[in-house]
């Protein structure tokens, strides 16, 4: 077990709202508050700390309502807070995830082959490699027709059964990289219990030709439990008991429940504990990816995280892409007392993109203690949301442009795109740059009035401006530049946590909803005892539900 790996304490002991550092912010925020981004921006030498080129990455922090001095004293937070010693006892493989006492190493998944990270005097990467050749060879030998089903034929579609982390990672990065994917195969991602979505997916579907892959890390979990029983009977049926062997595998750590499950352990994949489920794309959990694109582009994926945790490692604070996005995030959310972040990707490949950051960031920082169990007193995680553009731009950017919140946003574009319709691009493109310079720019009454809008029309025309952005601008959307973005927000995460000083890699926060969802599942059935020990609303509703074959409320 864990017990006896290491812990490197935050060098902070003071909570971190009543640090200097933090005060030195508070002070700072009374001066830049009134600034607006159109003076910000013109200051001269402004792109010395607001732009940052990684490979594949161009990002442009310029439009955020900051200045130089502003980085200087998030970074002296973050130093404060210990995020260069946290960050290597990450890598250096400590059990910083403390209320669950293991190791965070998502970062060993993507280790080069033949370096070292141990957890308990043993070497992890040996391990992830041996994992990845295994998915390696079994990912081509799906892609090349010579996995044969129950019936001898090839596998025409896969269909990723698991929810959640086991997930939102793979399949938004089966949409990302749509490009690098086979147009002979179909891939599926089923995650909901609602029976609808896999009868849904599997209605058009030829169970002969279907490989299942059913991905969970506990194989405890109901929803992917129920989904895959229903997949499997769909293949027994047509197919007889001995097809689940050819048309089921498994990724998971639980090898016993896997077995008791009916799926030869021959045919599972597995990781470690050492992985949470909203950082396992780059594990086996990403098998149903690595049969999309290949091993081969998985393994450019890997190489573009790789180059992330380097920068992450390396990098001075204050030219460190994650660390200065976290930081800004934490600007904004506890200076400005902003609630809310859009992330909004001008790439329809990234459209699960916004869901998949949502439980990244939300189940990772969404937490009201610290690590030694005090209730904060600052705000953390601010709701994560977004939809691709330019279809926000006819929805909600009104609320971005004239509401009354701040909403600080993320804009993710590519300058070369992976289809031949380069005048749409343009256009796209366009609709990005002008967003972001209307956010931060705005239009005032003076130009409005100059314009010859009559006057009780001026107030509505208004832009205010000074909504700040990042832009992060791809080369092109690659396996390597997906890596990149996915890492850079994994290490953005990790910033964030550390300065509010909460553990990003529990969520105690979805126990209680599935322990009463068991309670209540049995009470539901008409004939079993009248439900007891609920509040009286939920009492109601179960009591509605079970006259559900007899609705008069008598
Ligand atoms: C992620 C969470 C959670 C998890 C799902 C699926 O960090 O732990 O989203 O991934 O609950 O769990 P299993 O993979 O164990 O089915």
């Amino acid at each position: 077990m864990a017990s006896d790996r290491p812990v490197a304490a935050a060098s902070s002991t003071a909570p971190i709202d009543q640090t200097p550092e933090w005060r030195a912010l508070e002070e700072h925020h009374r001066t830049i508050a009134d600034r607006h981004l159109r003076d910000l921006l013109a200051e001269p030498g402004r792109e010395d700390w607001s732009v940052i080129d990684l490979p594949g990455v161009h990002a442009d922090l310029a439009k955020h309502r900051a200045d130089a001095e502003t980085i200087r004293l998030l970074v002296e937070l973050a130093q404060r807070a210990g995020l260069p010693e946290r960050i290597e006892a990450m890598f250096a493989g400590e059990a910083i995830n403390t209320t669950e006492n293991r190791s965070v190493l998502h970062v060993a998944l993507r280790a080069e082959r033949g370096s070292t990270i141990e957890v308990d005097g043993r070497d992890v990467v040996a391990d992830v490699h041996e994992v990845l050749d295994r998915m390696g060879r079994f990912s081509n030998e799906v892609r090349a027709g010579t996995w044969r089903g129950a019936t001898g034929e090839p596998i025409r579609a896969v269909v990723n059964i698991g929810i959640g982390g086991s997930d939102l990672g793979p399949a938004m990065a089966t949409r990302a990289l749509s490009a690098w994917c086979d147009p002979g195969r179909i891939h599926r991602f089923v995650s909901n219990v609602d029976g609808a979505a896999i009868h849904e997916a599997l209605a058009d579907l030829d169970p002969a030709t279907t490989l299942v892959v059913v991905a969970s890390k506990t194989f405890t979990t109901s929803e992917t439990l129920a989904n895959a029983r229903a997949a499997r009977r769909w293949c027994v049926e047509a197919l007889g008991e001995e097809a689940v062997a050819r048309h089921f595998v498994a990724v998971s750590t639980n090898e016993a429940e896997v077995a008791a499950f009916g799926i030869d352990p021959d045919n599972m994949f597995g990781f470690w504990d050492w992985v949470g489920g909203r950082y396992s794309l780059d594990s086996a959990i990403g098998l149903s990816v690595m049969i999309a694109i290949g091993p081969d582009a998985f393994g450019e994926m890997l190489a573009g995280m790789r180059r992330i945790d380097e920068h992450v490692r390396t990098a001075p604070l204050d030219r460190n892409l994650p660390a200065l996005m976290g930081l800004l995030g934490i600007w904004y959310t506890n200076f400005f007392g902003a609630s809310s972040h859009a992330v909004l990707p001008y790439a329809e490949e990234l459209a699960r993109f916004p869901a998949y950051l949502q439980q990244l960031e939300m189940e990772s920082n969404g937490k009201s203690v610290t690590l030694d169990g005090e209730r904060v007193g600052w705000a953390t995680g601010p709701i994560v949301w977004g939809e691709p553009g330019t279809n926000g731009q006819h929805a909600f950017f009104q609320l971005l442009h004239q509401g009354t919140q701040l909403v600080p946003a993320d804009f993710i574009g590519v300058i070369e795109p992976n289809h031949p319709l380069l005048d749409q691009h343009d256009l796209l493109v366009a609709n990005l740059f002008a967003q972001t310079e209307a956010l931060a720019v705005g239009r005032t009454a003076e130009e409005v009035r100059a314009e010859g809008v009559d006057d009780e029309l001026v107030p509505h025309k208004v832009f205010d401006g000074n909504r700040p952005t990042t832009t992060l601008l791809l080369d092109r959307l690659t396996p390597a530049t997906l890596g990149a973005l996915v890492a850079l927000y994994e290490h953005k995460v990790f910033t964030q946590a550390t300065v509010w000083g909460i553990n990003a890699f529990d969520q105690w926060g979805v126990e209680l909803g599935k322990v009463l969802a068991g309670r209540i599942a049995p009470e539901l059935d008409p004939s079993s005892p009248e439900p007891t020990g609920h509040d009286p609303s939920t009492t109601r509703l179960i009591e509605r539900y079970r006259r559900r074959a007899d609705p008069s409320p008598d």
